[in-house]
């Protein structure tokens, strides 16, 4: 999304995660998507590629330098502990779940660090930061997707209505449906694989 709003044209590459092709791993062998690669710029962090394209071009001043430091506490606070949970949340049969680490535990430490304060910072206003987006709105509310997708029933009706309105304004955005293209899978030749 954010190579979309800073108009940077990009050739996209899908690719298997099981089967990783080679001329990936050369220039990224850690194995992880997204990569960009730029020349010689390899870039293998998906929050450091919507940060070289944001410093690139940012029309809509995302990186608002009033509101950046506190929007990089939240977005590291959803990258660490709330996308810690929210893989338990999602996959409890890969945790050993104890009696104190029930699924309800989790989905309820999940709401108390994260979701109900993103839901009382959007009662006073439309985005995270404030009227406009930011950096921070893009960058956590795939989570947010993720964590409403696990059981969209509940979600639908638990009591996060401002977070829900935010949530379908992303997902509804003509930026998030322009970039949700299924693309083929990338094959590399097999004389670039050897
Ligand atoms: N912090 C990294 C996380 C990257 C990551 O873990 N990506 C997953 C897919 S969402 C992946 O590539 N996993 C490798 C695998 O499943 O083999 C980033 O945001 O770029």
């Amino acid at each position: 999304m954010a190579l979309a709003y800073a108009q940077i044209p990009v050739e996209i590459r899908e690719i298997s995660l099981r089967e990783k092709p080679a001329s990936m791993l050369a220039i990224s062998p850690k194995g992880t998507v997204p990569v960009l690669q730029c020349g010689e710029l390899v870039i293998e962090q998906s929050l450091e590629i919507m940060f070289w394209a944001l410093q690139k071009s940012d029309p809509d001043q995302w990186l608002k330098s009033s509101v950046l430091d506190e929007a990089w506490q939240l977005i590291e606070l959803n990258d660490s502990s709330f996308k810690a949970l929210l893989d338990q949340y999602k996959y409890p049969e890969r945790i050993k779940l104890s009696p104190s680490l029930t699924r309800e535990a989790i989905l309820e430490k999940a709401i108390q660090t994260f979701i109900a304060p993103l839901e009382e910072r959007l009662g006073s206003q439309p985005f995270l930061f404030g009227e406009q987006i930011s950096i921070a709105d893009i960058a956590i509310f795939p989570f947010i997707r993720q964590f409403a997708m696990v059981d969209k029933d509940w979600f639908d009706s638990a009591p996060f209505p401002r977070l829900k309105k935010w949530l379908d304004f992303h997902l509804e955005s003509p930026l998030f449906l322009g970039v949700m293209q299924k693309y083929p899978t990338w094959q590399d030749l097999p004389l670039e694989s050897s």
